[in-house]
């Protein structure tokens, strides 16, 4: 096992008087077989990283008064789609291949979806259903029923609060929000907490209490992942394009990042030498706006954009947070559902069938209990490690006849850490191996295209990694041609 601390101790040893020739200092200095020293996922950010894709819904006043941000001045009876369906919104959405639906349950506006007791800026003044509506709790149980996952946006910055501003009280009025949102509606896997903050009505500068919100959630829903510029458990991808850096870590130096004004060269890419596991979410919208616009209902993002972005999201060890803006009648438009449709028939179509599955396979160097073999198995849960103090090597695959493939994919088993730093993959052309693609990073999943490749023998060479590199799965793939290509 190679790792940081045991080269630490190596060299201090060294700088005593130790050589590196003395056996017994270096035993002395080797962790135990199989320990991990660099910072690992916990469970619940492992459950969603599996996800892969997830949804945001932005709905709320500014749906009806055709804003991006709206100003806490909103007369609450603006707010009145007369033929809301969570049910309509979570079949969509589940068609569309995704995961988990987080809702705006309060934008900067301050309006409420759920009928707050600690303020009357919510759906209980609307004319929604004679204000006996409430959004958060339909469509945690359409989510429920559909099998979706459920998370919260609960926005830190309100313009509507008298008590915004007022920093202790404010905190206290958004603890108690909290509170409803997470005690009162079943099971909360995802916590939002964007960074804006702006000033009070009263002029004056809110300081938020991220300790005490974080301590919240971990009390009330401890399997939730939260989410903010700096996690604790996912970051701010440092874009709203949805595109994780070519070199994408899941750690990061939470110490060094400021809520709401965050380095976002830092987010991107993340910080190999840094302690806190904390991957990067890419949130974008399928249209230009966060809130649905009746004049870009022509805008929905095309397929190849929406591909692209996937690419560069999951392909690129993050989660994709796809916003999908439900319209003013209260339903997910025509258009959008259609477009998220027809990109989850092509990822779908893409990713059933791994033609690297089950083939004759060698490392370079095998780890005890981790064979080649285990990076082209049907589990997910064995994988490939190379030999003790191994900090590179090569999969080379033998796929017996040749196969035509356009994607390649590789995932590193993260339980581990994440620990490759550069690869390649290369295949055969009858007399010599030719690079067809490259990366630095790996994480939970790289995907590459790269372009119609058929031969019969595919190599992945890793030629840089932060200890043994593990492979949890080897995989090639052919995209089909989109439709008019
Ligand atoms: C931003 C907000 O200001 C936008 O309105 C939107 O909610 C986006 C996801 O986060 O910081």
């Amino acid at each position: 096992m190679i790792c940081r601390r045991t080269s630490l101790i190596l060299a201090a040893l060294l700088a005593i008087g130790f050589t590196a020739a003395s056996a017994s200092a270096e035993e002395a200095a080797a962790p135990a077989p199989g320990e991990i020293l660099l910072p690992t996922p916990a469970a619940r950010q492992l459950e969603w990283q599996e996800m892969e894709t997830i949804a945001f819904a932005h709905f709320g006043v500014n749906t009806f008064s055709n804003r991006e941000w709206g100003d806490g001045k909103e007369d609450p009876k603006i707010f009145n789609p007369a033929e809301f369906s969570a049910v309509q919104w979570a079949k969509a959405l589940k068609a569309g291949g995704v995961r988990m639906l987080i809702l705006t349950a309060k934008h900067h506006d301050g309006f409420c979806l759920w009928p707050s007791a600690y303020t009357d800026h919510s759906v209980k003044s609307s004319t929604w259903r004679d204000g006996k509506g409430d959004v958060v709790k339909d469509v945690s149980a359409a989510c429920r029923a559909e099998g979706l996952k459920f998370g919260v946006y609960l926005s830190p910055w309100d313009r509507h609060e008298p008590k915004y501003g007022d920093s202790p009280k404010y905190n206290q009025h958004f603890i108690n929000q909290l509170y409803e949102l997470l005690q009162n509606y079943g099971e909360v896997s995802e916590v939002w907490f964007d960074g804006a903050c702006g000033e009070g009505p009263n002029g004056k500068r809110q300081e938020y209490d991220f300790p005490s919100f974080i301590a919240v959630v971990r009390k009330c829903a401890p399997n939730a992942v939260i989410f903010s510029d700096a996690g604790p458990d996912v970051r701010w991808v440092g874009n709203e394009k949805g595109y994780a850096g070519e070199t994408c870590w899941s750690t990061i130096d939470r110490a060094k990042v400021k809520i709401g004004k965050a380095d976002t060269k830092y987010l991107n890419k993340g910080d190999p030498d840094a302690p806190n596991w904390v991957p990067a979410e890419c949130d974008v919208s399928i249209r230009p706006g966060w809130f649905y616009h009746p004049d870009q209902d022509e805008k929905v993002k095309p397929l190849e954009q929406l591909l692209d972005i996937y690419y560069a999201s999951v392909g690129r060890n993050g989660v994709l947070l796809l916003n999908i803006p439900p319209d003013t009648r209260g339903l997910i438009h025509e258009n959008d559902a259609a477009r998220l449709a027809e990109f989850h028939k092509v990822i779908e179509e893409t990713f059933r069938t791994n033609l690297a599955r089950g083939r004759s396979i060698a490392a370079t160097s095998a780890a005890e209990g981790h064979p080649a073999a285990r990076a082209v198995d049907s589990s997910a849960d064995t994988w490939w490690a190379a030999a003790n103090g191994q900090a590179e090597g090569a999969l080379t695959i033998d796929l017996g006849a040749p196969v035509l493939f356009n994607v390649v994919s590789v995932q590193e088993m993260i339980t581990q850490g994440q620990r490759v730093e550069a690869f390649s993959v290369e295949a055969w052309d009858g007399a010599g191996w030719r690079e067809i693609g490259k990366g630095t990073t790996i994480g939970h999943k790289r995907l590459l295209r790269v372009g119609d490749v058929k031969t019969h023998k595919v190599r992945l060479v890793i030629t840089k990694s932060r200890g043994e590199p593990t492979v949890r799965e080897f995989g090639l793939y052919l995209a089909p041609a989109l439709p008019g290509k």
